[in-house]
């Protein structure tokens, strides 16, 4: 092989590294935080960069395509910087892979000094870079084996050793090329929303949550705090990619059996009178003791008013909610329609606009339902229908049409397994009946009697609540188990029933070894 086309392989070589080394990172940056991709990182830092003269210049030449004119230079960048890279690990390896690790550094470094980084941001980065030294150390040991330099031996074939290479190099590009591309534009689709969303200023409600009644929090280390923060809020949806939903071309449809089908914008909603309302919110999957729950100050409009100006037929009993993503609740007509129940189509998240995770712009929110028949993220339709016509995507998959949340209580301290001093310990957790309310939470150690434990105020019938009870712990091995009673006097049951079809039930029970 002459030394030109060598050359130019070996560049070929650098070009596949590259490529690798950037679809890996959009790929994990998907994953870890969209902001977090090297390409956006690196380009931001080159405006931040530029002197002044050279952005007025490229703005005058190209006007607002300068952003295009920026994304081209740095690919014919990328491009000969890659084939420069390929071309020493070909000629003087570990050069070019020394090369591939400086840069990767340099594209770190601008990536973990952007705003809002954390040092996980890396990790597109330094993944990608493994990546693609791989295929730049493979890939040039392949091509020396083809041109007769590096002879494994018995040596193969010329032909043979031209497939190896061009398969592994070909391969590995066009695959990352394609996988790269996708992730880049769904990356693109999340920083854009992000920017829609961080600009929205809420109104204030018509109507507020009342205060925090005094009482309600207690002040215990470990328990569950009373509102739960967005940031540790559980998420649960089917969604692989969370959904970008530009808030201002966003439109909700109220269709089905109605006498006049609603169509919403983001603005025209926002310009509603809005409610706020705080409501524990309850994941069907949620075993005896577990996480699945949170609690948030919710800001919206309530679903009854959209309704009412809909008109659902009298013969109608469902509300078939679908998400961008085709995800769908089906949730009681008439539970929506309820007057004394905060139904909410809603905008607002403990303060502020919804987080993308959590639905942005516009999620439904159903106090004393399950998530999987009410609390629709996303949301683009509602229609009005029929139980006996339509059905839900969790339906369909095994589970109850109908989700009322049961009665619960968990003991969050002292955890399950954990070591206490003997004397006085706090036992202590939150129970929830949402839309019923807790009337008694008791605890029993080894088996004993039920002893009383003491109830903060609640927030709402709508919320969890939170309790404690003070033990005079003994050494040695205990069992601890709590049970509630709700509003009505309906005490939960000593069962063990799984959460399909319609939700665990049992006693939490932990053990505790008391030194
Ligand atoms: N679009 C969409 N909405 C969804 C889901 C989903 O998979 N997709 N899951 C539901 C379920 S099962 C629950 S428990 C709640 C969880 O809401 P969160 O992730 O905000 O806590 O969202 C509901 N809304
Ligand atoms: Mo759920």
């Amino acid at each position: 092989m002459s030394r030109a086309r060598q050359r130019a392989w070996a560049a070929l070589a650098g070009l596949a590294s590259a490529v690798v080394t950037l679809g890996i990172a959009e790929v994990v940056a998907l994953i870890v935080a969209p902001a977090a991709s090297p390409l956006l990182a690196v380009g931001s830092l080159v405006i931040d960069l530029v002197p002044g003269w050279t952005k007025d210049l490229v703005i005058a030449l190209f006007g607002t395509n300068d952003k295009l004119v920026l994304i081209i230079c740095l690919g014919v960048l990328v491009a000969v910087l890659a084939g420069v890279l390929g071309l020493l690990e070909y000629r003087r390896p570990p050069w070019g892979i020394v090369g591939l690790v400086l840069i990767g550094g340099i594209a770190t470094l601008a990536v973990t000094t952007r705003a809002q980084a954390t040092g996980i941001w890396a990790l597109p980065t330094v993944l990608g870079m493994i990546g693609g030294v791989l295929v730049l150390r493979l890939g040039t040991i392949r091509l020396r084996a083809w041109a007769g330099i590096e002879q494994a031996a018995p040596a193969p074939g010329v032909a043979v050793s031209r497939r190896r290479f061009l398969v592994f190099v070909g391969g590995t590009g066009i695959a990352a090329l394609i996988i790269g591309i996708g992730a880049r534009a769904l990356n693109a689709g999340t920083v854009a929303v992000t920017t829609v969303r961080d600009a929205i200023r809420l109104p204030k409600p018509a109507v507020a949550a009342p205060p925090i009644p005094v009482g309600a929090e207690l002040d215990i280390p470990g328990i569950t705090p009373l509102v739960t923060p967005n940031d540790v809020f559980y998420r649960i949806d089917t969604a692989l990619q969370v959904p970008s939903v530009d808030s201002s071309t966003w439109r909700l449809k109220v269709t089905g059996m109605v006498e006049n089908e609603v169509e919403i914008s983001f603005e025209e909603l926002l310009a509603l009178p809005l409610i706020e309302s705080t409501v524990t919110l309850m994941c069907v999957s949620n075993d005896v003791g577990g996480d699945l729950a949170g609690n948030a100050v919710w800001l919206g409009y309530p679903i009854r008013e959209l309704l009412a100006r809909a008109k659902p037929h009298a013969d109608a009993d469902m509300v078939l909610s679908t998400s961008v993503d085709g995800f769908t609740a089906g949730t009681p007509l008439a539970v929506l329609l309820e007057p004394d129940r905060d139904s909410l189509l809603a905008v607002g998240m403990n303060g502020t606009p919804l987080p993308l995770e959590h639905g942005f712009p516009v999620r439904m929110v159903v106090p004393g339902l399950y998530g999987y028949v009410s609390a629709t993220k996303w949301l683009v339709e509602m229609r009005v229908t029929r139980f006996a016509d339509a059905s839900a995507y969790w339906t369909d998959r095994g589970w109850s049409p109908k989700g009322p949340i049961k009665t619960e209580s968990r003991i969050d301290v002292p955890s399950d397994g954990s070591q206490v001093a003997a004397g006085r310990v706090a036992i202590a957790g939150v129970a929830w009946a949402q839309h019923t309310g807790i009337d008694r939470v008791e605890v029993r150690v080894d088996n004993g009697a039920w002893e009383k434990a003491r109830l903060a105020t609640a927030i709402s019938v709508d919320t969890w609540v939170q309790w404690v009870y003070e033990w005079e712990a003994t050494s040695g091995g205990h069992t601890i188990q709590v049970r509630a009673t709700d509003a009505t006097g309906a005490t939960q049951r000593d069962v063990n029933i799984p959460t399909v079809p319609n939700g665990a039930e049992g006693w939490h029970t932990v053990h505790v070894s008391v030194a």
